[in-house]
């Protein structure tokens, strides 16, 4: 099973990647596919059309746009529930220890890593990043 995670430009900006990158391989995912990039408003606007209606969206966006991240595909069983467990709660604070929010995350907002959180999102995020042709490539 395929899952999406994001290392944010928050971690990516603090020399974290290289750090959670062998935290994920640690706990037994595979890295099918992955890709740096800086987000443009609308993109991000696009991926986290789910909360436009919170108050925290344009702070969000702005945070995503403003330096590169690293959209990864990750190959485990049971991908999507056991990389949420991985990455801890949103906020830092209520991660629990070793997770790498706890490890790595400054806020609710900077908080290290994106994750999906269910195995359709899964499908619509890998979509999201990866082309139909690299998709291919992933499943061959
Ligand atoms: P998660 O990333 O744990 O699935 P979501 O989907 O509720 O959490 O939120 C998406 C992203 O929005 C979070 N990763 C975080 O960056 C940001 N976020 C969520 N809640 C807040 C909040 N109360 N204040 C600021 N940013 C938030």
């Amino acid at each position: 099973m395929l899952t999406l995670a994001i290392i944010k430009p928050d971690a990516v900006q603090r020399g974290r990647a290289g750090n959670i990158l062998a935290h994920l391989e640690s706990q037994g995912f595979v890295l099918r596919a992955v890709r740096m990039t800086r987000l443009t408003k609308s993109e991000a606007q696009a991926f986290y059309e789910v909360h436009k209606d919170r108050p925290f969206y344009a702070s969000l966006v702005e945070f995503m746009t403003s330096a590169p991240c690293i959209p990864l595909v990750l190959e485990r069983e049971d991908a999507v529930a056991h990389l949420r467990t991985v990455i801890g709660a949103t906020d830092p604070a209520e991660a629990e220890e070793g997770t790498i929010r706890k490890l790595h995350a400054e806020s609710k907002e900077r908080n290290a890593i994106h994750a999906s959180d269910s195995p359709e999102n899964a499908v619509r995020e890998v979509g999201f990043f990866f082309s139909e042709a690299e998709r291919q490539r992933i499943s061959a």
